[in-house]
């Protein structure tokens, strides 16, 4: 393991949505059996899954890029498009993950978690499904919707097992080299280490990860040296070993008050709520340098002052290779036992996380000043779902999507907010949907005025009521007109199909 990436940002892709079909069945001597157009399927999701397997984020350093399938669009003859598979991340348990503003999405800190980090299309409903009573043969289909598009980032916390804690220069990343694969820095000033280390330990058949924490000194709850901040790497490791150096030459240290200093940093060192504080876990003591004769001799003199403070203490050299078996055998056997421990923990509830908060009960309407007059914006995860699923080449899907808004009350909020007829109105955020807004009748009652008051008075420089009142007659009458129009054209065409369906598919780029 050459890098230890503990952080990655990931381009995803969700699948869009299958458009749905508009199809006409056609029977022998009944060429007009009613609409049989299928639904498209949902886009595939992206879903992170926290895997013990997995001990680092390196992968997705590499490729960051990820895409889950399309939906497929219906098809006639009630035929649904096939659903896009979800695509599976793999990552090590603990990472967190956060969305492009940096927010936190989800920490992963359990195996099997899983989160839906960009969530797929919805498949459109072809014309059968939109079929009613009412609306006997729909020429139209609702488009699937595009699939999440955007990043998030991880970030592993800490996937150490065992967390190496000590004196700068103690020997720690020489402990992570000497039982591991990995090459961490090792100079002999201190604070060499400004990062954690990481290395991964095979010991008989328990594999467990091993980071050297950048070194402690006294006050560095306080900020001194690099401070405490690099523990929050460790918040989760099962185990501390205390690396002690027994070969150190400054004055005023000894391995006994080494350790003393270590404990009473860590134990300032406030872990998040929900997590076992540093000294109430699995701690050991590892007497480094005994391959320096003096470190050896003074490390059989402290051995059993250590041992009464209760801790198992290991004689050990990293540049002789001393002692080193037994330490990671008795480390295996902690990691196993905090595993076993964490396995019959309950599972925590599976969380299921989209990628932006689906808030599906209503929308707002937000009143912006333009130089052409007051802009009126509609927001809301039903509306703006509502406009990627409409066809706007198809006027009937266009008069589908007014009539679903007209249904969900924005006609009313747009006159309480004050829109007349011709008002700008615009869905969604950024350019959105634009388009000049036309109460229905419904709403229209409202156009003259409450009862009690007479527009004679109302002295606004606002058009008077009988002026809007007009002025949204002509743009009914001219409104149905078109729809007759449209009417009439599209059982034209209808009636003098000679293929016997009439299939409109939309490829994906529609
Ligand atoms: N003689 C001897 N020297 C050692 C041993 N282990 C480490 N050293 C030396 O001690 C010095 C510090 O080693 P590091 O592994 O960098 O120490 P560290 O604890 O990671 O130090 P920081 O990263 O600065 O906190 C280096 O010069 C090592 O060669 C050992 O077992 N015997
Ligand atoms: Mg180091």
């Amino acid at each position: 393991m050459a890098t230890f990436v503990d952080q990655v940002t990931l381009h995803l892709r969700a699948g869009n949505g299958g458009h749905g079909c508009v199809s006409v069945k056609r029977e022998k001597f009944k060429p007009l059996a009613g609409p049989d157009g299928g639904n498209g399927g949902d886009g595939g999701d992206i879903v992170l899954v926290a895997d013990p397997q997995v001990t680092t984020l390196l992968g997705y350093h590499r490729s960051p890029h990820r895409t889950s399938e399309n939906g497929q669009p219906g098809m006639g003859d009630h035929r649904s498009g096939t659903t896009g598979a979800d695509l599976e991340l793999p990552v090590p348990v603990g990472t967190v993950v956060r969305d492009a503003q940096g927010e936190q999405l989800a920490d992963l800190a359990h195996a099997g978690m899983r989160v839906v980090v960009a969530a797929g299309g919805q498949g459109g409903l072809g014309n059968a499904a939109l079929s009613n009573q009412k609306r006997r043969a729909p020429g139209f289909a609702l488009l699937g919707t595009p699939g999440f598009e955007g990043d998030v980032t991880l970030e592993l916390k800490t996937v150490a097992d065992v967390a190496l804690v000590g004196f700068p220069s103690a020997g720690k990343s020489s402990l992570v080299a000497a039982m591991s694969a990995a090459r961490p820095k090792i100079a002999d000033y201190p604070f060499t280490t400004l990062h954690p280390n990481l290395g991964v330990v095979e010991s008989g058949q328990t594999r467990y990860t091993i980071a050297d924490v950048p070194g402690l000194i006294e006050g560095a709850s306080e900020g001194k040296g690099l401070g405490l901040e690099f523990l929050r790497h460790v918040e989760r490791a099962s185990a501390l070993l205390h690396v002690i150096d027994c070969a150190t030459l400054e004055p005023g240290r000894d391995p006994v008050s080494d350790l003393q200093v270590i404990l009473r940093e860590l134990e300032a060192y406030d872990v998040p709520a929900g997590h076992t504080p540093l000294l109430e876990r699995q701690q050991l003591v590892a007497l480094n340098k005994i391959d320096v004769p003096e470190a050896e001799e003074l490390a059989e003199f402290v051995r059993a002052d250590i041992e009464a403070m209760g801790f198992r203490v290991f004689e050990i050299s990293t540049v002789a290779r001393k002692g080193l078996r037994e330490l990671s055998f008795a480390l295996a056997e902690i990691v196993e036992a905090d595993r076993a421990a964490k396995a019959v923990e309950p599972e925590p509830e599976r969380i299921v996380l989209r990628p932006k908060a689906i808030d599906d009960a209503g929308f707002e309407i937000k009143v912006e000043g333009s130089h052409e007059g007051p802009v009126y914006r509609i927001l809301g995860a039903k509306p703006e779902r509502w406009v990627a699923q409409t066809d706007f080449r198809n006027d009937e899907a266009v008069g589908y999507l007014a009539d679903r808004l007209a249904k969900l009350g924005t006609e009313e909020a747009l006159l309480k907010a004050g829109a007349v007829a011709g008002a700008t109105v615009v869905i969604g955020p950024g350019a959105g949907i634009v388009f000049d807004w036309e109460p229905t009748i419904a709403s229209a009652a409202e156009l003259v005025g409450n009862r009690g008051t007479d527009p004679r008075l109302d002295q606004s420089s606002r058009r008077t009521t009988q002026e809007r009142r007009d002025e949204y007659h002509r743009r009914m009458d001219a409104k149905q007109a078109a729809r007759d129009d449209l009417a009439s054209e599209r059982e034209a065409g209808l009636w003098n199909d000679d293929e016997g369906f009439e299939v409109q598919r939309w490829d994906e780029e529609a």
